[in-house]
């Protein structure tokens, strides 16, 4: 038997405890390990019954992820749950920590579950696009029925102990003690049952089917062009067609589909780059400093996130504002948050008042003196942070970390209003920020290595996906995006129309098209940035200006009614506006353009070589330190597919040489535009791709 699984006793029965840090991984040696404990505890003559625990904080959290992509090695885990399944004495699985993916897979094939309250249990493999692959798509639903099944696999978000034992998929709570209720529970079992055998999910037939159906309209809107949410529900459909083993090994196809497809290399590519973004080098080096109060300074969108986000994670947090009746706004802002949560009956009153419990307003900067961090939210103005930052710096403790929420500025230009500038960085939210899970960190150079830590401690508390960035004008994902949007603006005014480019963009996975993503940010954003860096414009530059024009009319997007699209009585999906596209053909007039089409392809190749030749040059200047980390922040903040892994990682399936060969015939176009990253050149040369940089 290997280390990573012992065998025990306890009075008449075995304890199977699996012991592979940190979240017991289903890795070869663990499957083989569990195997050979069933097999032996089953044929010693003492033990009455069988208890499988996991060491640790958790009952396995699924297959080991790192083993997809390699040949897969014996014991399978179907082959593994047959025989817990099998067993001729009673297996309890005693869950606690997260049992996920194939680690409920196991607790679904023992006969019996019990689990500590704080238990959370689900088949998260969507997210990995993948589906359950060992027997959990056929066992589930025979539980709970087809609803509550699809819910679990399609959202695979983990559920509570309490609803999967309302659901009958746990069938006893402990507070405490797991292991002895466990043992308990096990020494009173006298024979064994069959979740194969449940019929107690399928009895409604036309509820099932309703089910299905409902689920299939929802992916097909929701979910497009992915394939694991339709094998999902194709075999949620066979529990109704096929006999067990027949929909086990149609759910064994349908994962041997998944896994082999681009799109779960992807996404598991996108869960390791997640995890790989919070390691920097600052956080290795250096402890955070304590993190126990947050200060805030400012109450509209970007600081009510920032705060809901905080209190959310339990950190009392102390909003500034310059007035009383700003401040009136600040507290509302955040409280309007918790007030659609009521309305929406997720949280209770009391919930609301045990968060807000945990809320300071104040108008005096004074009463920041306690704080351990502040995050500045002010209005994106230089002279107004400043302002800010002067007088922070007179009230903050000497080991307070200062932080500025801005999507542009230069770091530098703000901790310089401070006498210690080497305790300020940059914390670039996303809106909304209390629901949005990217957060950049800036970190100019000089900052300690502790202040880093602290921000990424801070990102860990509010269960962000941090990203350290340089700080380098629009930090990683703004500059790239500045790139590929004068792209898409390019092709709008050589032909495209921006419907078409946006639908190129949807077609591709994004949620909505870049200028849809425009209307809902507010055109002036842009055109106030346009306005002020015109006097440094390389005069050389093309100049496309169609979203000038439209701002002129005051068409700023959804928030009045039109932008890009038309909304008509408030809308929020636009339709086309055939004004705006007048507007476009009068640019193209002025300009002497003549219009061409645009396919779709060609639309997608030259948005992507825009966004990967500018992530080159964001590399080459270490302002992202990995190619990764360029993927989550596409991933987590614009709405880049996951399944396609992000940008680079999309780049190295299309092919660097073939991107790189395009940029050079759009070179000859436009050759101050396009100028071909010397990493892309230099990584191609090597015969090299993103993947090795990581
Ligand atoms: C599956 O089960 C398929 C089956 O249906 C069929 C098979 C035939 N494997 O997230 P954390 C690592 S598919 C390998 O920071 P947390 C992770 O990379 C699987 N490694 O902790 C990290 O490593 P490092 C279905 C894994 O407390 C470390 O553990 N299951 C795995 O914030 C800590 O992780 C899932 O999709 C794994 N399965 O969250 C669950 N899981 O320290 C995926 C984690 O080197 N996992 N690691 O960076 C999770 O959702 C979270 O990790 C979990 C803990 C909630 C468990």
């Amino acid at each position: 038997m290997s280390d990573l699984v012992t065998l025990s006793k306890s009075g008449t029965v075995a304890i199977v405890e699996i012991n592979n840090p940190p979240v017991n991984a289903l890795g070869q040696a663990v499957r083989k390990g569990l195997l050979d404990a069933v097999k032996q505890a089953e044929a010693d003559p003492e033990v009455t019954a069988i208890v499988i625990i996991g060491a640790g904080r958790t009952f396995p959290a699924g297959a080991d992820i790192k083993e997809f992509g390699r040949p897969m090695e014996d014991p399978h885990l179907p082959d593994v749950i047959d025989q817990i399944e099998n067993c001729a004495k009673p297996v309890v699985a005693a869950l606690h920590g997260t049992a996920l993916g194939g680690g409920f897979e196991i607790a679904l094939g023992s006969h019996y579950r019990i689990a500590l309250s704080d238990t959370r249990v689900g088949l998260p493999e969507i997210h990995l696009g993948l589906i359950p692959g060992a027997g959990g798509t056929q066992r589930v639903p025979r539980l709970c029925g087809a609803e509550m099944a699809l819910g679990i696999m399609l959202k695979g978000t983990p559920i509570s102990a309490q609803a999967a034992n309302a659901a009958g998929l746990i069938d006893c709570i402990v507070e405490s003690d797991l292991l002895d209720a466990a043992l308990t529970y096990a020494s009173q079992l006298t024979q064994v049952r069959r979740t194969r055998d449940e019929t107690r999910g399928l009895t409604d037939e036309p509820a099932y089917r309703a089910a299905l159906a409902a689920a299939e309209n929802m992916a097909n809107k929701r979910m497009r062009g992915q394939i694991a949410p339709l094998q999902i529900i194709a075999c949620v459909k066979a529990t109704l067609e096929k006999t067990f083993d027949e929909g086990r090994l149609y759910e064994r196809d349908c994962f041997f589909d998944c896994l082999a497809s681009e799109q779960s290399k992807g996404m598991i590519h996108a869960f390791f780059a997640e995890r790989a973004s919070a390691k920097v080098p600052e956080a290795g080096r250096a402890q955070p400093r304590p993190l126990n109060i947050l200060g805030v300074v400012g109450g509209g969108t970007m600081g009510a996130g920032i705060t809901v986000a905080a209190l959310n994670s339990g950190l009392p947090v102390t909003m500034i504002e310059r007035d009383d009746d700003s401040l009136k706004r600040g507290r509302t802002n955040v409280e309007k948050v918790y007030d659609r949560l009521l309305a929406k009956g997720r949280i209770t009153h009391d919930h609301k008042a045990s968060v807000m419990a945990l809320y300071t307003g104040s108008t005096d900067y004074a009463d920041l003196c306690d704080a351990d961090m502040v995050i500045e939210a002010v209005f994106e103005r230089l002279d107004v942070k400043r302002e800010v930052f002067t007088q922070l710096d007179k009230v903050m403790k000497p080991s307070a970390v200062f932080a500025s929420n801005t999507s542009y500025i230069d770091i530098d230009h703000i901790s310089s209003a401070t006498g210690r500038p080497n305790q300020v960085l940059g914390l670039h939210f996303f809106s909304p920020a209390n629901i949005m899970k990217l957060l950049e960190i800036v970190v100019p150079k000089g900052v300690a290595d502790d202040v880093v830590a602290t921000g990424f401690a801070l990102a860990k508390r509010l269960g962000k996906v941090p990203v350290r960035s340089g700080n380098s004008a629009g930090f990683i994902g703004n500059r790239i995006l500045g790139k590929y949007g004068m792209c898409a603006a390019h092709m709008m005014e050589d032909g495209a129309t921006p419907y078409e480019i946006d639908a190129a963009i949807y077609a591709f996975g994004y949620p909505m098209g870049i200028h849809a993503m425009y209307d809902l940010a507010g055109l002036d954003i842009g055109w106030d940035n346009r306005k002020s860096a015109a006097p440094t414009r390389n005069p050389a530059e093309r100049d496309v200006q169609i979203s000038d024009r439209i701002c002129e009319h005051g068409w700023f997007g959804q928030k009045t009614g039109r932008g890009f699209y038309l909304y008509p009585q408030g809308a929020r999906i636009g339709t086309p506006d055939p004004k705006v596209l007048t507007i476009i053909e009068a640019e193209r007039a002025l300009k002497g353009i003549t219009p061409r089409s645009f396919s779709y392809e060609e639309i997608m190749e030259r948005y992507m070589a825009a966004m990967v030749n500018e992530a080159c040059e964001v590399l080459r200047e270490a302002v992202a330190l990995k190619p990764s980390d360029i993927d989550v922040t596409f991933i987590q903040g614009y709405g880049f597919p996951r399944f396609r892994g992000g940008p680079m990682k999309y780049a190295d399936g299309y092919g660097l040489g073939k991107m790189l060969d395009n940029i050079r015939a759009y070179e000859t176009e436009d050759p101050v535009f396009w100028k071909p990253s010397p990493l892309l050149v230099d990584l191609i040369a090597a015969g090299h791709t993103f993947e090795d940089l990581n």
